[in-house]
């Protein structure tokens, strides 16, 4: 490595290792990384997969490539021979924004284990230029700007592949850029992200803001662009259909290169449709197929055997249906076929639940996927039965056989070997370096859960990494923590049914507690990190109090000795690595049946902090891992809040208004304290919103929670039994290798 660098270093700057700067060097070793992959053999098989994904959140990718290419250490030592550090040339890369949340951080974790299991499967995406928003606070509110990643050393590689999309009132000539994915054991697959020319940048105004009319020039500049209004729903439905379409021309191109013969298309072809972004890739391949001489039977007959989908989210309103006028509006040629595909399950199934074009004349893409697809999996086990008894059930009567669970996972190159380098080497020391390969050899760690020593180096390696965080937060926001506190962290998108809301009213319970003389035994650092979607009012509420909260207790010399917020400003993927690993409460406290799976949760578990949360998503699954003693739940089971709702039996004014403790709580969001921080137009409306919906029910779980924490809290203080927990923790957390996953999607669906 060191003659490598050196070289191109002198190639490309004339410099020496030691003269150069963090730049050149990340430039230089983005430009060597580029070169080993393309000398990894590309993977192959007789079926290859296509991810389609409207979100690859991949985050930095100098350190994974390092990692998987099997360069990393040694990188690192001649950097540090010569006065340099990796983590400091790290910062350098810019984050990829191309990513939301769970999903698109899924997705990435997906190539990552697809490539490392040597498994032939491409990502195919687009290519958006500013990504999702950057995130800014100014007078304690969320601010969005514009947020471009690409620089000129990136590790997008153009390609010659470009297809014509066509639209209804004009065409749209597309480039491809690739990605590199190399596997852990060699192999390498890609990523291909579809791009135009036509761009233009320069449309983004103030903020976020641009022309959504100007479709050549503004289709990939922004993820999820405000869909508010009509232009905006329009937009959305323009990216899915040049995302489609180019997945769609690419994979009959490759096909045909390869000498397939279409009619045999699903043995050679898989297509995994990841959310209801992809589907009109399923009329997209039927109009394309019948271009190509197929009549419809054999079109619609292929393409079903080819396409399985995935979904992740129960919540109505994320579950997309597009209006007819708005799909005549930009593609009118894929309306026919969807008309057709309607039209024989109306034939056939005589349920109005299970159309395709409900009486409002909307297109429900879901119902495209599950009946023009060979398979339906929900991402944890308790979403699935969700899927099958209530909001599938309908689809889960007709096709019971389509639909299977695959609980979530994340890979541990990521988020143990990189994020976490002493944790993961000193595992390696404790149960050898199996678990590399094999992640449940870490249940090897369990022969150690009453060593004194080894429970006292857990602990050791924590506070490291607190202290790591410290001197991030300092460096970057100028924030100071106190590495003695307990770390308790909530870091995820923010929604009202994830409730930040609930973990806000604690704050406000313990600063009132502190005020009354009720000290903690240690001081809490609490910490938040989270984007708003820009026009969800309600979450840039939250935000707000958050903020204000942070602001009140910061400047209230009585308090801050015991409790600290802070909220981390534009919250990513590269946030969360250092995050995780300083963590000791994982705030995992959705409303039961409503978090899909979740994958953080995962990753903190991994990382030895122990999870505080509802029987929702994946924790169910951690729980029956871990056990009772070694998980903090609470809060109502997931059957009865899915009676509270069909019964509408929750009303939050009632809690409100019975239980004193709680109305003291909410009533200090709007209390004098806080409106003279805050802006009363926002705390006021959140404040009506809690008493007056609370759609996600934080105040029916609000004491249980109170009470769970306060007992996890006094847990800490016992460290050999808390450290205890970790490593069992730790222990358990090898089912959620993404390899695992990944084995199960290949062996029940892929059949690569
Ligand atoms: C969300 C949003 C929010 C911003 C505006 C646009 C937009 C479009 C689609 C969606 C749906 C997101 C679905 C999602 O991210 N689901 C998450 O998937 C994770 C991976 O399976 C899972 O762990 C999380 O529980 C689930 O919420």
């Amino acid at each position: 490595m060191e003659q490598v660098l050196q070289a191109k270093l002198q190639e490309k700057y004339e410099k020496g290792i030691k003269e150069a700067s963090k730049e050149e060097i990340y430039s230089t070793l983005l430009c060597i990384c580029k070169e080993k992959m393309q000398g990894v053999e590309p993977n192959k098989g007789n079926r290859k997969l296509y991810y389609i994904s409207a979100e690859f959140l991949v985050g930095k990718l100098l350190p994974n490539n390092l990692i998987n290419l099997g360069i990393f250490e040694e990188t690192r030592e001649v950097l540090e021979k010569y006065g340099h550090n990796l983590t400091e040339i790290e910062e350098v890369e810019p984050e990829p924004s191309l990513g939301n949340g769970g999903l698109g951080r899924l997705a990435a974790c997906f190539l990552d284990s697809i490539a490392n299991l040597g498994l032939n499967g491409d990502g195919v995406g687009l290519n958006y230029h500013d990504g999702l928003f950057l995130q800014k606070f100014r007078d304690n509110k969320q601010n969005e700007e514009k947020n471009p990643w690409i620089t000129d050393t990136s590790w997008l590689t153009r390609t010659e592949v470009s297809f014509e999309v066509p639209f209804k009132d004009f065409t749209m000539q597309s480039v491809m850029y690739d990605i590199d994915v190399p596997g852990y054991h060699g192999g390498c697959n890609k990523l291909h992200l579809f791009d135009a020319d036509s761009v233009d940048e320069s449309l983004i105004g103030e903020g976020i803001t641009f022309n959504k009319e100007e479709i050549k020039k503004n289709l990939t500049l922004f993820l999820y662009p405000d869909d508010s209004d009509e232009a905006g729903q329009l937009l959305r439905i323009y990216q899915q259909y040049f995302m489609v379409s180019n997945a769609a021309q690419l994979i009959l191109k490759e096909a045909q290169d390869r000498g397939v013969d279409l009619y045999h298309l699903h043995e050679h072809v898989c297509i995994q449709i990841n959310d209801t972004h992809p589907t009109m890739v399923i009329p997209e391949l039927i109009r394309l197929l019948m271009e190509k001489g197929f009549n419809i039977d054999t079109a619609i007959d292929v393409v079903r055997k080819t396409c399985a989908y995935t979904n992740h989210t129960i919540l109505a309103e994320a579950l997309e249906k597009w209006p007819i006028a708005y799909l005549e509006k930009v593609v009118p040629h894929l309306m026919p076929i969807i008309r057709e595909l309607d039209a024989r399950v109306r034939r056939d199934f005589h349920d109005e639940r299970v159309y395709i074009i409900d009486s409002m004349n909307r297109v429900h893409m879901a119902h495209i996927d599950i009946h023009y697809g060979y398979a339906v999996n929900g991402v944890a086990a308790l979403h699935t039965e969700i899927l099958k008894e209530s909001e599938l059930k309908p689809f889960y009567d007709i096709y019971p056989e389509k639909f299977n669970n695959k609980t979530n996972g994340i890979t541990f190159r990521r988020w143990l070997i990189h994020c976490n380098h002493k944790l993961a080497e000193y595992l390696k020391e404790l149960v050898g370096e199996g678990y590399m390969e094999d992640a449940t050899e870490l249940e090897k760690l369990l022969s150690y859960q009453n060593d004194d020593a080894v429970l006292a180096k857990l602990r050791e390696i924590k506070k490291e990494a607190k202290i790591e965080l410290k001197k991030y937060l300092k460096m970057t926001q100028n924030i100071e923590i106190d590495e003695n506190s307990i770390f308790d962290i909530q870091i995820k998108r923010l929604h009202e049914y994830k409730r930040q809301q609930m973990n806000a009213l604690y704050a406000i319970y313990k600063y009132k507690e502190i005020k009354k003389g009720n000290l903690p035994k240690r001081k809490i650092t609490m910490i938040f990190g989270a984007k708003a979607a820009p026009a969800y009012t309600i979450a840039k509420d939250i935000i707000h109090l958050i903020l204000c909260l942070q602001q009140l207790i910061e400047n209230d010399p009585e308090v801050r000795p015991y409790l600290q917020i802070v909220m981390v400003e534009n919250y990513n993927v590269t946030k969360a690595e250092k995050l995780i690993p300083a963590c000791d409460i994982s705030e995992q406290i959705s409303l039961a049946s409503k978090e899909a799976s979740g994958t953080g949760n995962m990753k903190f578990m991994l990382n030895g902090a122990l999870t505080l949360g509802t029987e929702d998503g994946a924790n169910v699954e951690i729980h029956e891992l871990v056990g009772d003693e070694n998980i903090y739940i609470f809060g109502e089971k997931s059957e009865n809040v899915i009676k509270l709702y069909e019964t509408s039996g929750y009303c939050s004014a009632k809690i409100y208004e019975q239980d004193p403790m709680i109305q003291e709580l909410v009533d200090f969001i709007i209390g004098k304290e806080l409106i003279r921080i805050g802006d009363p137009v926002n705390l006021g409306r959140l404040f009506k919103e809690i008493v007056g919906k609370d759609w996600f029910m934080a105040l029916l779980d609000l004491k249980d929670y109170i009470q769970t924490k306060e007992r996890m809290l006094n847990d800490y203080e016992d460290e050999m039994a808390w450290s205890k927990k970790t490593l069992i923790n730790i222990a358990k957390a090898g089912f959620f290798s993404s390899d695992r996953t990944i084995a199960e999607y290949n062996r029940d669906i892929w059949h690569l």
